[in-house]
């Protein structure tokens, strides 16, 4: 599987490392299966049902602002807007997240929370390693049709730029995903000869997050699950062996 070129992920802060507080909720060392180890927020944390409420109210108050950030962006979204939406205090929400940068990064977090979840669902289908990449993009393009949390996640990825805090770097887990899928595909012979495993992979990320944002401007990816899957027909029949 190696590939990478250097810089795609030394020194740069992929979602795998939990420095910024990302949900861990579980003991040390049992993280989820990488790339992606971010744990979605836990409701249930255990007897202390004061833990509990917190979860539950940090939340909604993640997917508040996942709403807020989906529909006008990082800039124009404040957290007395957020807090007027799950109708509680500015204070209050400070309580959970004390910046709006912070809520920004859970949001983020919580987007590539998502895909260990899909990740095991599609691998306990047990399908063969190109099936599986063929089924996960076709679950990823259904949520991002139907999920705030994975919206929102892009839209920041994508104004990240404009946000004063340390966010996960992106594209790079997914390409990782991939590119061990299909070098395992190769392994097995279904690769079409010459199709390298990271350059497809780059390609299928590069092709995915392209058909998702043109979706998403002109329909507001009503359409994503659909355009997706054309693409995704033209992309496997190139790499799929005969
Ligand atoms: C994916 C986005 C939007 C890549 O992996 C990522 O960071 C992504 C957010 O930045 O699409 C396509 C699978």
């Amino acid at each position: 599987m190696p590939e990478p070129e250097s810089g795609t992920r030394s020194g740069s802060r992929s979602p795998t490392s939990s420095g910024s507080g990302a949900e861990t909720g579980a003991a040390a060392g049992s993280e989820p299966p990488g790339p992606f180890r971010v744990r979605p927020i836990a409701t249930r944390r255990g007897p202390d049902p004061k833990q509990d409420r917190a979860a539950r109210t940090r939340l909604l108050v993640l997917t508040a602002a996942a709403e807020l950030f989906t529909a006008r962006g990082f800039r124009h979204t404040s957290v007395q807007e957020v807090a007027d939406r799950v109708g509680m205090t500015k204070g209050a929400v400070y309580f959970h997240y004390p910046t709006k940068e912070a809520l920004a990064v859970a949001v983020v977090e919580q987007h590539y929370a998502r895909w260990p979840l899909l990740l095991a669902g599609v691998t306990a289908e047990g399908h063969g390693p190109l099936e599986t990449a063929e089924r996960l993009l076709a679950g990823a393009a259904l949520a991002f049709r139907e999920d705030v949390v994975v919206q929102a996640g892009t839209r920041l990825q994508v104004e990240r730029p404009q946000i004063d805090a340390e966010l996960p770097t992106p594209y790079v887990d997914w390409t990782e995903l991939l590119a061990g899928l299909l070098s395992r595909a190769e392994a097995l012979g279904e690769l079409r000869a010459g199709v390298r495993p990271w350059t497809a992979a780059r390609s299928l990320v590069a092709a995915f997050f392209g058909t998702q944002h043109i979706s998403d401007v002109l329909h507001e990816r009503a359409d994503v699950v659909e355009r997706w899957a054309e693409t995704a027909e033209l992309l496997f029949r190139a790499i799929r062996a005969d």
